[in-house]
């Protein structure tokens, strides 16, 4: 969950020399991100080093990167009329450089952890394009979706479509599994969710290559994590703000769970990060199919060695 990023000195050396986008599309500076925060960290899988908004670039909503206000789309997507602007392209000529680093990447890894490869779901995808940026309310991705439902289903088809020439595309160039990050989804009341975007989620699992495990990542979503698991995917991300085993019970045991320490606890005590690490575990009860993890990315004023002794606390504790 984020875990090559800004709270790590050696991306930032990275990050002074080159602009974010070209370390996204050089593979070699891709592939040396996350290989290094591997090492550093000692964690038991890789995450691909990208954006989910890479896939939308090609589109021509002018996206640039800001230092302050993070990923910004200079042309936002404001109605029905602007989809008929999205520009066509061809997938490997544009986001090629992403599988030539996924292939790089899982080369360098030399099978001694496996490689994540990931998407934005639809509907966060979508609201970046809509908004331009991020956003508390997400009022603009809303009332695009209320006011013209024809033209929401348009752009969600148009997103699936993308998506699953994308991360097939990853699967077959070497990710051993697949994260989709719904990361704003859960702004949506439950009736909204059903609605527009869980129909769109099942075309979306259901075109995925089934040889790799795919993780569905969601957060706020404790509302509704009945619709989220009937969405699809083999595991489902929770955020912390629901009991790991309570929250497991309800999606069944017969899909995996990831999370989910709250990240502002690696910003507290060593002791405290250690404790809170035991009572998830005892949430997942030495059940298979959990994989530990964040609820969601890791902070930027997050001292590396909280990480790394997080990754040694849950090796330790879950030894068998
Ligand atoms: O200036 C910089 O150096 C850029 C900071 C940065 C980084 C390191 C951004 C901009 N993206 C990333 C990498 C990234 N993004 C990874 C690979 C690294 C890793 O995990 O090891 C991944 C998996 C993502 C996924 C991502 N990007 C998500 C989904 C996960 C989540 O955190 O919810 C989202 C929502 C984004 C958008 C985005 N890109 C960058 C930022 C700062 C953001 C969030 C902006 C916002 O809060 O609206």
């Amino acid at each position: 969950m984020r875990q090559a990023g800004r709270y790590m000195e050696e991306y930032r050396r990275l990050r002074a020399r080159f602009a974010f986008l070209e370390l996204c599309k050089r593979p070699d500076l891709a592939c040396e991100i996350a290989v290094t925060a591997v090492r550093r960290l000692g964690v038991d899988a890789a995450i691909l080093f990208s954006d989910i908004l890479l896939l939308l670039e090609p589109l021509g909503r002018g996206l640039v990167y800001t230092d302050g206000d993070g990923p910004v789309f200079q042309k936002p997507l404001r109605s029905g009329a602007d989809l008929e602007s999205l520009q066509e392209f061809a997938t490997e000529e544009a986001l090629g450089c992403v599988f030539e680093a996924v292939r790089q990447t899982r080369a360098a890894l030399a099978g001694k952890v496996p490689l994540i490869g990931f998407a934005g779901a639809p509907f966060t995808l979508a609201a970046y394009l809509i908004e331009g940026r991020g956003s508390r309310s997400f009022a603009l991705t809303k009332q695009f979706m209320n006011a013209d439902s024809g033209a929401w289903r348009a752009l969600m088809e148009r997103l699936v479509g993308l998506l699953v020439v994308y991360l097939n595309g990853q699967i077959h160039a070497g990710a051993q599994a697949i994260q989709i990050f719904d990361s704003w989804v859960g702004c949506l009341a439950p009736d909204d969710y059903r609605a527009h975007v869980l129909p769109h989620m099942r075309v979306l699992f259901s075109k995925l290559d089934p040889a790799v495990p795919v993780i569905h990542f969601t957060t706020g979503t404790g509302g509704m994590l009945e619709l989220i698991r009937a969405a699809g995917g083999t595991i489902i991300g929770l955020d912390w703000r629901a009991d790991l085993d309570a929250a497991w019970e309800r999606v069944g045991y017969d899909v995996g769970v990831q999370g989910n320490l709250d990240p502002v606890a690696l910003l507290g005590s060593r002791a405290e990060v250690r404790r809170r690490t035991q009572e998830i575990l005892r949430r997942a009860c030495g059940r298979p199919g959990h994989i530990f993890n964040l609820g969601h990315g890791v902070l930027q004023d997050t001292p590396v060695d909280n990480v790394v002794a997080l990754v040694d606390a849950v090796h330790e504790l879950s030894a068998r």
